[in-house]
């Protein structure tokens, strides 16, 4: 049997914590044969929900899941993890922009990324999902220099995975049908969703999204908005920010990143830059990515749409 991999999610007590465990537990993240130990940090006001949760991993009895620790501990917490899922931190609420938060997470992704330097396995794949993402993922970097650069990500998975969705409504195809849309730049309100390169699989092979959609209007102004827009619009609707579909793409991040992508299919990954597409090396940055043996590169098409934009 294989041996179980760790893998930390911080802010485990709070909505997408709630959300991802389960699935963690189940497979979803790192496949149906692969045992797991869930490490799972939060802070003291919640150390009481947090044993709730634990006490409903147990109830569960997922039979993938080797051990649960339940802890407030930074240290404890992040020792030995393979994977760390950074989900913790204080949530955007309705009419707050991503960097109204982002002075308070800067102290607790400093004490995070010591801890995960010193004490987590030598190979750590770090995922930040708390906004504001892409920097509090820089702050982890700087923070925490003998992680090797390419082992630290942030989310934009859920921005792509909206534009699958989008699209896959308005052409009504299944959104499995529906591959290399990309996600530009930040996971925030700046951020640019690109469908110029995406395709979707009918019956005749794969078409282009601009062709089958043959509305580029829609496509240049509604979508890219509606994409943008969609956490305000969930948090408008729910009077909660998005949770399982959080969730469920910070799954697919892992495991795209560690399994591989798919022949022919790109990703959006926040990665660090290496000076592709203009962008400055270093900054954490929404590509394209393709994954292999539990490597991510950035994929150096021809993607003339997006230099014109430039
Ligand atoms: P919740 O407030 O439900 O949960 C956050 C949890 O983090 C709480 O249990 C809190 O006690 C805990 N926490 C606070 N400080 C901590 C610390 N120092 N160490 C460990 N745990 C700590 O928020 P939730 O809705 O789960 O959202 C979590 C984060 O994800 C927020 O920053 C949110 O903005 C961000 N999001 C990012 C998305 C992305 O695509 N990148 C989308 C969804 C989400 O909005």
């Amino acid at each position: 049997a294989r041996d179980p991999v760790r893998v930390l999610v911080t802010g485990a007590a709070g909505q997408i914590g709630y959300a991802i465990v389960p699935m963690v537990a189940r497979g979803v993240m790192l496949g149906p044969d692969q045992p797991v130990i869930l490490h799972m940090l939060d802070i003291e006001p919640a150390a009481e929900a947090l044993k709730g949760v634990k006490m409903e991993l147990i109830d569960a009895a997922f039979p993938l899941l080797k051990g649960v620790l339940a802890t407030t501990d930074v240290v404890e917490a992040c020792t030995g993890v393979n994977i760390a899922v950074m989900v913790g931190g204080f949530p955007r609420k309705e009419g707050m922009e991503r960097k109204d938060v982002m002075s308070k997470n800067v102290s607790i992704y400093k004490a995070q990324a010591s801890a995960l330097e010193k004490h987590a396995a030598a190979d750590c794949k770090v995922l930040v999902v708390a906004n504001p993402a892409n920097t509090n993922a820089l702050i982890l970097k700087e923070f925490a220099p003998s992680i090797p650069e390419k082992n630290i990500t942030c989310l934009t998975r859920l921005d792509h995975n909206r534009a699958l969705g989008q699209i896959s409504e308005r052409v009504n195809v299944q959104v499995s049908d529906v591959k290399n849309v990309i996600i530009w730049g930040n996971h925030s309100s700046t951020q640019y969703p690109d469908v110029n390169h995406a395709t979707v699989n009918t019956s005749s092979g794969e078409k282009p999204v601009r062709e089958l959609v043959a509305d580029d209007k829609w496509l240049n102004g509604d979508f890219i908005t509606t994409v943008q827009q969609r956490g305000a619009a969930i948090i408008k609707a729910r009077k909660l920010s998005s949770a399982l579909s959080a969730a469920s793409s910070a799954c697919d991040h892992i495991r795209d990143w560690v399994l591989g992508t798919p022949k022919g299919t790109w990703v959006s990954m926040g990665v660090y830059s290496d000076g592709s597409y203009g962008i400055q090396s270093g900054l954490i940055y929404s590509f394209p990515v393709t994954c292999e043996g539990g490597k991510w590169s950035i994929v150096q098409g021809e993607f003339s749409l997006f230099r014109e934009i430039l």
